[in-house]
């Protein structure tokens, strides 16, 4: 393979290391930075004639990268409408949120499209590349670059949970999504849950046949498989290190006097469980004020996707359970939660990862939470802290060591909270040597590489070779 192009919604900005760019920019820059690697997609702006205006071509990090702007309706139908009020919340288990629309639809569609036709004017030489698109934005790019007869291996990866049958079809047209997602060689996806899913979902579409891990379309054979991403876990740690004694970390230390931190990092999203979280940190209070004294918990969470409604609503229920905690347990020198929409510099994040007794991840539904993963890395293995999870993040479904948890039951919550803060030394590095096992041999890497290798095989046995 001379050149692999990786197509995603956002690529990310040399400029920004803010949290706005989400898990998917981690992952694959770290992939990407070790192959003669290409990134397509949308540079974030808006311009009215972005048809007419060319890709803008640069270098960041030895990666290549040619990205092209939306315009106002394409942003509007493709991004905000199809695919985070329609595809998002029905793909997280919500199909209660769901707002579709054919104009979304088409709009889906016709941006699907563009990106489909600003890949193949890239096509340097179509025999000997492949290309790996990625996320719920893109899941029909892979059928349009075939319909302008690019024949090189292309990959789908999906980074966010697929949901059971009964939920999948409620997606209006789901045949055409099926049959668009038959374009690919190989398809990826997180946990064996979503794999089952998905095998499921094509199964019981009737638009091709499944056989074991198989899809059989149109006389075409697909890969489907597994492929958990992951974190540099060696990065993650060394930053964690330079973190913990960064000013910010000391102030941090020094504002806390003495008590314990409890952290939460995520992107100010309904599917993270955040205001379910502050409802069990308001009963933890209730329960053991006494006992912990100076109990702090930092929730760290940029503001993500401000133009759909829903976020709009979060955010307020959230400012209002964060006033409410604090108003009902703060004293005149001590504020029980710091609820933040600023996103800090990894360095500085791992820094705080490494100072907290416990970390809050429990989503009600992830495809598989890197947040996860990096407050593992950056723990002090002399002194680790407890990672609290849902059981509904994908990440679950790798990380034994951690306290699983039910995101949905407050009080449960509540209860391992109180375990967790205090867990005998001993028993938090046990837990932490198995967590940390499981990062280290199943690092970004290996998920890159293994992505790439799985892509290439099920072409070559496509071409017969
Ligand atoms: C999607 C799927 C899947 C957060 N705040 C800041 C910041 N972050 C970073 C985190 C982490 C990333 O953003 C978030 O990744 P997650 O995996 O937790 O979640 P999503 O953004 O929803 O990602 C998810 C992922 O894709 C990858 O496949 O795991 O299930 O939903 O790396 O640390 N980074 C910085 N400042 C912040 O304030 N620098």
């Amino acid at each position: 393979m001379k050149q692999l192009i990786v197509v995603s919604n956002r690529v990310p900005s040399p400029q920004k290391d803010s949290g706005s760019q989400g898990g998917l920019a981690v992952g694959v820059m770290n992939a990407l930075s070790r192959t003669d690697g290409l990134w397509m997609g949308w540079n974030g702006v808006l311009e009215e004639d972005a048809e007419a205006v060319a890709p803008n071509a640069y270098e960041h990090e030895g990666v290549r990268f040619a990205t092209f702007p939306l315009t106002e309706e394409e942003h509007e139908l493709f991004y905000v409408g199809y695919s985070n009020e329609v595809l998002w919340p029905l793909l997280h288990y919500r199909p209660d949120m769901v707002e579709y629309s054919r104009d979304k639809d088409r709009g889906y569609q016709r941006v699907n499209q563009r990106f489909a036709d600003q890949v193949a004017d890239q096509l340097e030489d179509n025999d000997d590349s492949a290309i790996w698109v990625h996320d719920y934005q893109l899941l029909s790019t892979g059928h349009f670059l075939r319909t302008r007869n690019v024949d090189c291996p292309i990959g789908f990866f999906l980074h966010i949970p697929m949901p059971p049958w009964e939920t999948f079809r409620i997606l209006p047209r789901q045949e055409r999504m099926i049959e668009h997602l038959c374009a690919y060689d190989t398809i990826g996806v997180q946990t064996e849950t979503d794999l089952e899913h998905l095998l499921d979902n094509v199964a019981r579409s009737g638009v091709a046949r499944v056989e074991g891990h198989t899809i059989v379309f149109d006389g075409r054979r697909i890969d489907t498989g597994v492929f958990p991403i992951s974190i540099d876990v060696d990065a993650a740690r060394e930053m964690a290190e330079r973190g913990a004694h960064s000013p910010r970390s000391e102030r941090l230390k020094a504002s806390l006097r003495g008590g314990p931190l409890i952290i939460g990092v995520d992107r100010l999203d309904y599917s993270k469980g955040i205001y379910q979280r502050f409802r069990a940190f308001e009963q933890l209070l209730e329960n053991t004020l006494s006992r912990y004294g100076n109990i702090t918990y930092l929730q760290i969470a940029p503001l993500s996707r401000t133009g759909v409604e829903r976020y709009a609503a979060l955010r307020h229920d959230l400012e209002r359970i964060a006033g409410h905690v604090n108003g009902r347990f703060s004293s005149y020198d001590w504020m029980p939660l710091r609820y933040l929409n600023t996103g800090y510099d990894r360095e500085t994040l791992m820094g705080f990862m490494r100072q907290s007794r416990v970390a809050l991840v429990t989503p009600l539904r992830d495809g598989m939470n890197l947040v996860a993963k990096e407050y593992v890395a950056a723990q002090d293995p002399q002194d680790p802290g407890v990672l609290m999870l849902s059981s509904f993040a994908g990440a679950a479904e790798q990380l034994d060591g951690a306290m699983l948890c039910n995101p949905f039951d407050v009080e449960e919550m509540a209860d391992m909270l109180d375990a967790a803060l205090s867990m005998s030394l001993e028993e938090r590095k046990a837990r932490w040597q198995r967590l940390h096992e499981v990062i280290s041999t199943h690092d970004i890497h290996r998920w890159g590489r293994t992505f790439v290798e799985a892509l290439n095989a099920s072409a070559a046995a496509r071409h017969g070779e």
